[in-house]
């Protein structure tokens, strides 16, 4: 008997994986067929696909061509699953000619040809959402290259109100220059909200009452009345609010909670994270009177997982502030809980080491600096034998996952479940609101 075994994503099956498949079992008497799971492709940078593992799985077994599906976990995996089924050929497609002659050494290695004109790429494209860009600083200018990597995102124009600096930003990327707030709403279906935190409010409200889909950058709003009214009026309209929070779609973050979530550290009694900056003190983000400083411009990266993973129910929440010209240029914030205590330091005019610990009954969790773009973590425990580290993806500059939910969401009419809920954001623009109330802040000289 001839084993054959071949791979793929196999996402939106279509007529170019109908007759690889085929072709693939043609050519002996037993085909294997080895299909990607979400994290694997992930690993290998298609951030894209539309069909989750099991659809994937059912549509390759209704062709009728496997005799025995298997799933593809890890890079290496193609030499093992060789030698544990005693495969005498592997084929793939001819677009993977060459890639896959280091197989040589344990089997037959076949290149078919690939269908050409068909590709689930090509399937996917035929949906696109159009994104127009309010603000044209260096958060959008980053957002540009990572929207490329994410399939159906088409990032089409950009509006500012410093014409200039609009038009010689969309001269670079290539996008269209809208002299005005009302061009861009008409030129888009969804817009991301890039500009100065104060005005994200009136923006984010313009571009619902237009019917356009948001992604707003963070922090959100500086209210939670604001917040309210802005997630009921999405709803309302059936249109997807979310925030650019790239912390809370990064691969490692996710882990890392459902990790804890599952008692890897027993009860979690207490956790702390910095985010610190330097900043140029004539910088916006520096500015009172554009409520700058380093509460606005960076707690709500440490907030995060303090309200994931202990809730909003805090007994207590107390800051400290050391201030200059009006801003705190360093804070530190403690929530003391029933069961639990949490903190977190920010600075735009201090430094210190940026990591996380999220301290628990059995052990802990280290998260080195930046711990809020991570790609790696380890878990900690009394006996050293048991720590383990953790490595996740985590490319470029991490903006394609958020934006790659966010067109999910869109194209799924809001059917996605939420990895930042309305009322973990709710509950962390509340610790927003606190602060800039001045609530419980000690202003340190
Ligand atoms: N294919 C084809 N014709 C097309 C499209 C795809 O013959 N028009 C083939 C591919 O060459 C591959 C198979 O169908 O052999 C599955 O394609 P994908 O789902 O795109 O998977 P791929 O990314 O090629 O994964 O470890 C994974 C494998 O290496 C291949």
């Amino acid at each position: 008997m001839k084993t054959v075994i071949t791979y793929g994503t196999y996402d939106l099956l279509h007529q170019g994986h109908i007759n690889l498949l085929k072709r693939a079992k043609a050519l002996g008497d037993y085909l294997i067929v080895g299909v990607t799971t979400d994290n694997f492709d992930l690993e290998r940078g298609k951030l894209n696909t539309h069909d989750d593992i099991i659809k994937r799985i059912e549509a390759v077994k209704a062709t009728g061509y496997a005799d025995k599906i298997i799933i593809e976990e890890y890079s290496g995996q193609k030499i093992d699953d060789i030698t544990r089924y005693g495969v005498d050929i592997f084929a793939i497609g001819s677009d993977w000619e060459g890639k896959f002659d280091y197989l040589k050494e344990f089997c037959q290695v076949v290149y078919l040809p690939r269908t050409e004109g068909i590709s689930s790429t090509m399937i996917r494209s035929r949906e696109s959402v159009k994104i127009g860009l309010v603000g044209t600083g260096s958060i959008a200018g980053r957002f540009i290259p990572e929207a490329s990597k994410v399939e159906s995102a088409d990032v089409v124009s950009a509006y500012n109100p410093d014409k200039k600096s609009c038009a010689e930003f969309c001269r670079r990327n290539g996008i269209a220059p809208q002299i005005s707030f009302d061009a861009l709403l008409a030129s888009c279906d969804a817009v991301y909200v890039a500009s100065p935190h104060y005005t994200h409010y009136q923006y984010v409200k313009a571009s619902l009452l237009a019917g356009k889909h948001v992604l707003c950058e963070i922090p959100f709003v500086l209210s939670t009345s604001e917040a309210e009214e802005l997630l009921s009026l999405a709803a309302e309209k059936n249109l997807v609010l979310m925030t650019a929070h790239k912390t809370a779609y990064c691969p490692a973050f996710r882990h890392l909670l459902s990790m804890v979530k599952s008692g890897i550290i027993g009860d979690v009694v207490d956790i702390n994270a910095s985010v610190t900056t330097i900043t140029n003190e004539m910088s916006h983000k520096m500015d009172s009177r554009f409520s700058g400083g380093s509460f606005s411009e960076n707690a709500c990266f440490p907030t995060l997982p303090i309200i994931k993973l202990l809730g909003a129910d805090y007994r207590d929440l107390r800051f400290y502030s050391k201030m200059k010209n009006g801003v705190d240029i360093y804070t530190k914030a403690l929530f003391v809980y029933d069961n639990a205590t949490a903190s977190f330091q920010v600075g735009l005019g201090a430094k210190t080491e940026g990591c996380m610990i999220i301290s628990g009954t059995k052990g802990y969790i280290y998260v080195p600096a930046p711990w809020w773009k991570t790609d790696y973590f380890e878990i900690r425990y009394e006996d050293q034998n048991l720590n383990k580290k953790f490595f996740l993806p985590y490319y470029g500059e991490g903006l394609r996952y958020e934006i790659r939910e966010f067109i999910s969401s869109v194209l799924s009419k809001g059917n996605v479940w939420k990895l930042l809920s309305d009322k973990e954001l709710l509950a962390m623009t509340d610790v927003q609101e606190k602060y800039l109330s001045g609530e419980s802040l000690i202003r340190l000289g």
